[in-house]
């Protein structure tokens, strides 16, 4: 059977869930990790100031409503250089090393080093090119709930910065690596359809189906590499936010192999450094059908037989 496709036996019916029917139904409360509390090897854990920094700002997060403008933050000039000097640095390699959709995208947001953009301005810039808009959360939120505002095209989005004694690092998304690694491949429509796919999979998938939707999404929209001819190049914002990944990805220093969304995929690790296999899309366009075939396959009622033949129908005719 395809993976994620195991039959529950009647004993262990799961309690059902409520699938959200919009995005004020997703709830963006449930953080894992760090949020303000930072445990003891992260980067500001001895830095009382940073600390109550992050409350504030998650705090705002914390209370915003759909429909409302996002918060504006006033950054301090020390999170300003952290942000102007990552820009920088991460520019100079965009051109030979990022994927052609977001090199298109990129000057739409118009980023420069000398402040940190608002994320209200550029949920702007994305309504206006595939309708995704942004929504401020405190930290990294629960998978199922950061999964499900994909389908309702939204992105949840951190708003701190990272520590400045670690300006390269950062083991949580911050506002470096969501607004320069995820923002402009949101803008590009094939890009968007895709994160929406496994987004709308994600609503009503069970536990283990989400597992594979979240490998999924971590192969792709994070780590994420696609085909231009015979070059190899990055789209996933793991990659392009971060100096040493996109270095470590552009000189070959890990294995590429094909993304097939319907085998077991590595488990994901957060913590062991670069990662030392990435999977290789052909195009968005196919990449966005591969993942919708297994997405129709989530549901039920199909035998396994169905799900193949129509995996199969769909390879044979992307497009
Ligand atoms: N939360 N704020 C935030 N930003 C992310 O990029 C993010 C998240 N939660 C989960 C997540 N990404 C994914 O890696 C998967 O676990 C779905
Ligand atoms: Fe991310």
């Amino acid at each position: 059977a395809p993976v994620g496709s195991k039959r529950k036996g009647a004993d262990e019916q799961a309690a059902p869930r409520r699938v959200p029917l919009g995005i004020q139904e997703v709830d963006n409360g449930a953080i894992l990790g760090f949020s303000a509390e930072l445990s003891e090897d992260h980067p500001g854990f001895h830095d009382a100031a940073y600390k109550q920094r992050r409350v504030n700002i998650c705090n705002l997060a914390r209370s915003h409503r759909i429909g409302e403008p996002i918060p504006h933050i006033s950054y301090t000039a020390e999170e300003v250089a952290v942000w102007g000097s990552a820009l920088t640095r991460l520019e100079h390699l965009f051109q030979q090393h990022a994927c052609k959709e977001f090199q298109r995208s990129w000057p739409l947001f118009d980023l420069r080093p000398d402040a940190v953009p608002q994320l209200e301005d550029l949920s702007q810039v994305l309504q206006g090119t595939t309708g995704f808009r942004i929504r401020p959360v405190a930290g990294l939120l629960h998978p199922r709930d950061f999964l499900n505002g994909l389908a309702f095209r939204t992105f949840h989005s951190t708003q701190y910065m990272r520590h400045s004694s670690k300006p390269d690092y950062t083991p949580e998304p911050d506002v470096i690596h969501e607004v320069i690694g995820h923002l402009p491949m949101l803008a590009d429509p094939s890009f968007a359809s895709l994160a929406h796919a496994i987004g709308v999979a994600s609503l009503a998938a069970d536990e283990e189906q989400l597992k594979h939707l979240v490998k999924l999404y971590w192969y792709t929209v994070e780590f994420g590499v696609v085909r231009e001819g015979s070059d190899v190049k990055a789209f996933g914002a793991g990659i392009l936010s971060s100096y040493g990944e996109l270095q470590h990805m552009a000189a070959g220093g890990a294995e590429v192999a094909p993304l097939d969304v319907w085998q077991p995929l590595p488990k994901i690790s957060y913590k062991d450094g670069y990662q030392k296999r990435y999977f290789a899309l052909e195009s968005f366009e196919a990449g966005a059908v591969e993942l919708q075939a297994y997405c129709a396959s989530l549901q039920a009622g199909l035998t396994d037989e169905v799900r193949r033949c129509g995996a199969r129908q769909l390879r044979a005719s992307p497009g």
